[in-house]
């Protein structure tokens, strides 16, 4: 079973001082953190990164949203981490998230909802690599 999974805290969480009770939380859920960085992505970088998400209505909305301020990258290791990190982020929607996921307790919308989780261990290899360098990685 895979156990890297890849977490970005959005702008609106770290504009508004989330961070440190996030990072709290994905610390005390059992995850490792192998690579952590503030970073102001590009418009071009943040294309890239939700590539996948071009034919989506919402795709240049989400560009600007995540270029709008920096984001803390996250490299983290867990057993089962794709899985247990989607279960502690909640849903898309904070409104659909369960209690105490960190989207019902810090997103304030669909669209704005504080934190990304990869989807899958492939595109958490693609997203890692993306963000860091093996340089940046504790290995
Ligand atoms: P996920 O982040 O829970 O995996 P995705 O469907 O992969 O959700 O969407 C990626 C990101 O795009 C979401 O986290 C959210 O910021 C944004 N998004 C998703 N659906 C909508 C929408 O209907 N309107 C605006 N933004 C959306
Ligand atoms: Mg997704």
């Amino acid at each position: 079973m895979a156990n890297i999974t890849f977490g970005m805290i959005k702008p609106d969480a770290v504009k508004k001082n989330y961070s440190g009770k996030i990072i709290d939380m994905i610390l005390s859920a059992g995850f490792k953190i192998n690579g952590m960085k503030l970073i102001q992505l590009t418009k071009e970088q943040a294309k890239q990164f939700y590539l996948v998400h071009k034919d989506r209505p919402f795709y240049m909305e989400l560009v600007e949203y995540i270029t709008s301020g920096p984001v803390i990258a996250l490299a983290l290791e867990k057993d089962n981490a794709v899985q247990d990190y989607r279960i502690l982020l909640g849903a898309t929607d904070p409104l659909e998230a369960a209690d105490g996921t960190i989207r019902k307790l810090f997103g304030e919308s669909k669209a704005v909802n504080a934190i990304h989780g990869s989807d899958s261990d492939e595109n958490a290899k693609i997203e890692i690599s993306f963000m860091f360098s093996n340089l940046e990685l504790v290995s």
